[in-house]
């Protein structure tokens, strides 16, 4: 179901409550095969490659499928009228087990959760059955408005830091889901909600939630096997903010992303013409900086 079939102003407050929604069934099954081979053939071409090698607006045969209304539309929901897109977004192409563990994505990120919003967002369009099968996120439901629960977060609880000290209520974990995704729906989660890939479904109890800290220790035996190769897309967008702006820095400076964004040219003007027709707007940061990094002087 697309998002203009649906009351945008329930799905937007679900989002604010949990943190992430599930579109079921945005896309149909022709589309998911055609998605899925045009990810298996980007894969195979790099026997190593589990992800994409740039981003998916610089990649043709992903660019469609980022820009699609059907996506944009949702995440203007979330986020308001002006989104912008930062060469956040890579495919993801499991043939086993991939790594596992909670952790949120929000980067440079010192605000308390429980009081302030951090408006960017990743997406995954599913390719795979996670109902039944192992490969799917868990998330930890309304945990972007609590803090990950660790030394350095504890800390600001007792000591004077420049970023303030974290309220008791913010130290809260949310009730750990593992999503209901099913090939053709869409996930939209906030960068600050915690989350982890690869959830493994147990064939006895396929509705238990089990820690990702403790899922590798479940015999093979035990577990629901992965519905194919799992085949999933991810994409991020923002809305301006000062959240924003750290985001991107801090993935500009990241050093050990400089290979991946030589790869991006979203730059080009086709693209910027597109993104344009579509009211996306385009950050290039990461690309300057990578090719600052490559240029003699
Ligand atoms: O592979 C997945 O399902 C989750 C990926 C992930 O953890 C992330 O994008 O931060």
């Amino acid at each position: 179901m697309t998002i203009n079939e649906m009351d945008t102003a329930e799905v937007l407050a679900n989002y604010q409550r949990d943190g992430y929604i599930l579109l079921k069934k945005v896309f149909d099954s022709a589309e998911i095969a055609d998605f899925k081979s045009r990810i298996a053939n980007l894969a195979t071409s790099d026997a190593e490659a589990v992800s994409l090698q740039g981003d998916a607006l610089s990649e043709v045969s992903l660019r469609s499928i980022l820009l699609d209304d059907r996506i944009l539309d949702a995440v203007k929901v979330i986020l308001g009228p002006r989104i912008v897109y930062f060469g956040d977004s890579s495919y993801r192409y499991d043939l086993g087990e991939g790594s596992r563990g909670y952790h949120k994505d929000s980067l440079d990120d010192f605000e308390d959760p429980s009081s302030t919003e951090y408006p960017i967002v990743r997406l995954g369009v599913y390719m795979q059955d996670h109902v039944s099968h192992s490969g799917g996120l868990k998330v930890r439901r309304g945990s972007h408005k609590h803090v990950f629960i660790g030394r350095s977060s504890l800390k600001r609880l007792f000591s004077p830091n420049p970023h303030g000290f974290l309220k008791l209520a913010s130290f809260r974990l949310g009730r750990s889901i593992n999503l209901d995704t099913e090939a053709g729906d869409l996930a939209i989660w906030s960068l600050r909600t915690i989350h982890s890939g690869h959830a493994v479904r147990l064939k006895m109890f396929p509705k238990l939630c089990i820690n990702p800290r403790f899922e590798k220790y479940i015999p093979k035996a035990w577990a629901l096997p992965y519905d194919g190769p799992r085949s999933i897309l991810f994409g991020a967008f923002g809305a301006p903010s000062e959240c924003l702006e750290g985001y991107i820095k801090n993935r500009a400076e990241d050093s050990s992303n400089r290979e991946r964004w030589k790869r991006s040219h979203y730059d080009d003007p086709a693209i910027v013409d597109a993104c344009s027709q579509k009211g996306v707007e385009l950050r290039f940061d990461v690309m300057e900086l990578s090719r600052k990094s490559q240029s003699p002087d």
